[in-house]
């Protein structure tokens, strides 16, 4: 008999679906949504309602390996677990002794969400042996840095309040592309009368089902939010009493904002300023209305900067005060777990007696080829894909070759980085292992236990750092922890919002709201994160400077390159983790460019297309279809390198200049020509 399990989708995405699987004699044959789930709500986008392909795909790692080939060729021999943790364990012991362990760099990010497998084991096994520490910037953390410094907190508005709103911004959000089960809530706003505007250099799918989209300059949001703000203040189209109560700097503001008229801001935006000034009275003076700014808008030099302006526009207008009001960009915060507990970060005094230093994922290139004092001498990649996802991939690469470099990759697939890896080790899915999830797009704990069994003799993370302690001799209690203890740590917080969710709880109800009030309005009363509870202006740091690779940055720089590039998520993947699907590899192999702009070039829908700069090319299709302004052109990401011609993706192009605050990427902001190929 066919029996039904409990999952959680935990792929890099806001929603975080609570899953069913139905499984058969041990094998997995149907996988949908949970119906009771309140946001997720029983359906699953495209990518994951397919997610059983991936999951018994003949192309799945599932022994470990040595590899036998040069590096990057992907040729590699069996070899046993003892074997693998064997040589993985006396490599980084001799180059811990050599060079200090601070040569050794671990490299991950959420290629699964679950925090045990995440963030869990792995980071006490790097902490106990003194390696670097990575600074995980490569997606979020420009626009954490704005969230945090306009608000003070980082939680906000929920997707179940969107019903009610009357307004709806999505800025830089492809919602129905990238957190789809927002979607039915706007929906259901939109049924009784609400409009949905999207505000994007691209006309996506979200942009193709809006009431009105908004084509923006790349990099040109913070121009548009202080022009927002200059009619709001010169109207008096503000909430005066919210101002005055639960904010501070609004004087100081009305002055900044005094200077960043609509024609101003139309300038650099390329939106017209009647446009400019018209879009600002409606925010105003429509109630509710909501903010859903998602990240693509803080992948640009000053995109902590953007995501702050845009961040501050419902304190002046009091928004917060209303349910469907506000602003979303992610939840994350609100999930308060003793995240110090599981990941030990103390451990690092006893093998340093200081706090390791810290290296940024996003200059993986740079770290890789001339880090010194200690070099990187040892790579262990998880949960990523740096030789595909990582900007400007060439000098990545380089690294990645070195000889002198052990990498040891745990993957779930042959990807583009594994081809690099000394060791490949096989590693489970979250179909396999345990794991606890928090959600960046609502407020909901999610626990899933093992659905189905792993293949082969994959392994999860968490089983894997927990055996590479054991054989470095680390006898601390944590390495024998099982993943119960540390589920039990993580939620062993004094945190008003976890109280009353424990592990059993969890394990009956697999999804538990953490515990807020309902409807949950953090900013209604002030309560922001600041020393006095009040939105902090600081009018005299908010500023605009259009990024060095943009139509208004570096002149010298665009007259050799004159098109902006923005490589966004594809809606159908999730950035490399489905490349070795056909369909999504010919989805990412395409550069959408504006009608006018392929002309002068010559170029048609179909032809193939050189895209260059002088960090690197990709060669791409072309489409000529209407999603892009003039002067931008887009190409749906991550495609897998090694199934490009010439073995390049866009991030060959891509720069790895970082943002104004937050060590983060910069992806958006890139600057390239494009010519035609062949004919
Ligand atoms: N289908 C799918 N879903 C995903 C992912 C995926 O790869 N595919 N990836 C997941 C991950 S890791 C993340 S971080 C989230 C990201 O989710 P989103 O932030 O929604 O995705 P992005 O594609 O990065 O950017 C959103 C939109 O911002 C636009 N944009 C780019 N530059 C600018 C700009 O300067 N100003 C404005 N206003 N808009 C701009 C892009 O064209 C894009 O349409 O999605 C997650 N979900
Ligand atoms: N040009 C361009 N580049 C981008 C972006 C873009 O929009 N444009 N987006 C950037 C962003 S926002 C992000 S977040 C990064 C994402 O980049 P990555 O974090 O590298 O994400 P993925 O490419 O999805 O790769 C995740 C890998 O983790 C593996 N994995 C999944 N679960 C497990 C597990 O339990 N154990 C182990 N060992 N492995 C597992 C998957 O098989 C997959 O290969 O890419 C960035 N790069
Ligand atoms: S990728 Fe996102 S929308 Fe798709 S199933 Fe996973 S959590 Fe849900
Ligand atoms: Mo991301």
């Amino acid at each position: 008999m066919p029996e039904i399990r409990h999952s959680v989708c935990a792929l890099d995405c806001p929603d975080c679906c609570s899953l069913l699987v139905t499984v058969d004699n041990g094998r997995g044959t149907k996988l949908r949504g949970d119906p009771s789930h309140p946001v997720t709500r029983g359906f699953l986008c495209g990518k994951v309602a397919q997610y059983l392909e991936r999951e018994y795909h003949p192309g799945r790692l599932l022994y470990p390996q040595r590899r036998t080939g040069a590096k990057g060729e992907g040729r590699f021999e069996r070899i046993s677990w003892n074997e693998a943790l064997d040589t993985i364990a006396s490599r980084l012991g001799d180059i811990a002794a050599r060079f200090g362990p601070e040569a050794i760099l671990p490299y991950s990010y959420y290629g699964t969400m679950g925090l045990l497998n995440a963030a869990g084991m792995d980071r006490r096994f790097f902490h106990r042996l003194g390696a670097s520490r990575l600074d995980r910037t490569i997606c979020a953390s420009a626009g954490m840095a704005g969230h945090t410094e306009a608000l003070g907190l980082r939680y906000n508005t929920e997707p179940e309040q969107f019903r009610h709103s009357r307004l709806i911004l999505a800025w830089g959000a492809n919602i129905l592309g990238t957190n789809v089960h927002l979607w039915p809530f706007i929906m259901e706003a939109r049924r009784q009368g609400a409009r949905l505007y999207t505000i994007d250099p691209r006309r996506n799918r979200t942009g193709a089902a809006a009431d009105k989209h908004f084509f923006i300059n790349p990099g040109s949001d913070t121009a548009l939010a202080l022009a927002m703000m200059h009619v709001i203040v010169g109207e008096g189209l503000h909430d005066a009493e919210y101002v005055a109560r639960y904010t501070e700097g609004f004087d100081a503001l009305r002055e900044r904002v005094r200077a960043w008229t609509p024609g101003r801001a139309a300038e650099l935006t390329g939106i017209p300023a009647d446009q400019i000034a018209a879009l600002a009275r409606e925010y105003a003076t429509t109630r509710p209305a909501v903010i859903r700014l998602n990240l693509g808008v803080q992948r640009s030099d000053r995109g902590a900067m953007a995501v702050r302006a845009i961040a501050l526009l419902p304190a002046l207008t009091g928004s917060w005060k209303e349910i469907g009001g506000g602003f979303q960009l992610s939840t994350s915060q609100a999930f308060q777990l003793n995240r110090a507990g599981l990941e030990r970060a103390d451990l690092q005094q006893k093998a340093l007696g200081r706090e390791a230093r810290l290296v940024n994922m996003t200059s993986l290139g740079a770290a890789l080829r001339s880090l010194d004092a200690p070099p990187v001498n040892a790579l262990v990649v998880y949960n990523s894909n740096p030789a595909a996802i990582a900007p400007h991939q060439n000098a990545v690469l380089a690294g990645l070759r070195r000889q002198d470099l052990f990498t040891v990759v745990l993957e779930q697939f042959p990807n583009d980085t594994a081809d690099y890896a000394d060791i490949l080790l096989p590693a489970t899915t979250f179909l396999e292992h345990t794991d606890l999830y928090c959600a960046y797009g609502h407020h909901y704990l999610q626990l899933a236990r093992p659905a189905l069994p792993p293949p082969g003799q994959a392994k999860s993370n968490v089983e894997i750092f927990r055996l590479l302690a054991g054989r470095m001799g680390f006898d601390d209690p944590c390495f024998t922890e099982s993943e119960d203890d540390m589920i039990r740590t993580l939620l062993d917080s004094p945190h008003p919002f976890l109280r009353g969710i424990t592990l059993e709880r969890l394990d009956r109800e697999h999804s538990v709201r953490l515990n807020l009030p309902d409807p949950f309005l953090p900013f209604a009363a002030g309560g922001f994160g600041t020393a006095t509870g009040k939105c902090q202006f600081h009018a005299e740091t908010l500023d605009y400077t259009p990024p060095v690779e943009s139509r208004h940055g570096d002149q010298a720089l665009r007259r050799k390159y004159p098109f902006e590039l923005v490589s966004a998520k594809n809606d159908d993947s999730m950035n490399s983790t489905f490349g070795h699907r056909d369909a999504v590899d010919r989805q990412t192999a395409v550069l959408h460019l504006d009608a006018a702009d392929a002309a002068a070039l010559g170029i048609r829908t179909s032809d193939a297309v050189r895209v260059y700069n002088d960090r690197g090319s990709a060669i791409l299709e072309a489409r000529v279809d209407g999603a892009v302004r003039p002067g931008v052109v887009s190409s749906p990401s991550v495609r897998w390198g090694k199934r490009a011609p010439g073995r390049r993706n866009v991030n060959a192009l891509t720069s790895d200049r970082l943002t104004d605050a937050g060590g983060g990427a910069t992806f958006y902001s890139c600057l390239v020509q494009v010519e035609r190929i062949g004919d």
